[in-house]
């Protein structure tokens, strides 16, 4: 079951800049940033709330380390802005099965590492009326600990 929104997940050129702007503006501070490889995003994770499923609500900034990257290729086509929206849920292997049951194309066989260790999968945008959408179950999530 998805239970609350995990992240916001923002492209930005300049992951430093952008979330010195965060910090001025909203108080939003940077609780984690680190490179992902595989997603070719170097990213900083602004803690914007606390839920007691072993998740938090957040901001996520992600600056491309390569060009051909999924947000190095979407920059360059939108400029800066929000890249997806990623719903948090205990069981992200559950809920993408069945997601996937209801005809829309999950990306990922296999949910794969996402920030601050967590599993994730995608859904595709054309099949979520053009919103990338993620889901995310968090480190600590009580599901986790069966993987
Ligand atoms: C692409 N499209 C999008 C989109 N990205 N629509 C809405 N939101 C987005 N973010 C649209 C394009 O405009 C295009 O539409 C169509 O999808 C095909 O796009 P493309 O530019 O040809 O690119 P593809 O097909 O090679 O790849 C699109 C796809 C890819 C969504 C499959 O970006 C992907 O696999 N994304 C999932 C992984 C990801 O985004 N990683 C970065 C975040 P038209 O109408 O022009 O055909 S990593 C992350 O977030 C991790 C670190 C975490 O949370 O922990």
């Amino acid at each position: 079951m998805l239970t609350r929104i995990d992240h916001i997940g923002i492209a930005c050129f300049d992951v430093e800049e952008t979330a010195g702007f965060y910090a001025r503006t909203y108080g939003f501070e940077v609780a984690h940033t680190e490179v992902n490889e595989e997603q070719g995003v170097r990213e900083a994770m602004l803690r914007v709330n606390g839920t007691d499923d072993g998740g938090a609500t957040w901001l996520q900034l992600l600056e491309p380390v390569r060009e051909d990257s999924a947000v190095g290729k979407w920059l360059a086509k939108n400029g800066e802005g929000v890249h997806h929206i990623a719903f948090g849920t205990a069981d992200v292997d559950a809920d993408s099965e069945e997601i996937g049951e209801k005809g829309v194309r999950v990306l990922y066989d296999e949910p794969r590492r996402g920030s601050m260790d967590s599993r994730i999968t995608f859904l595709h945008p054309k099949d979520c009326h053009g919103v990338l959408t993620e889901l995310v179950t968090a480190a600590g999530s009580s599901s986790r600990a069966d993987h």
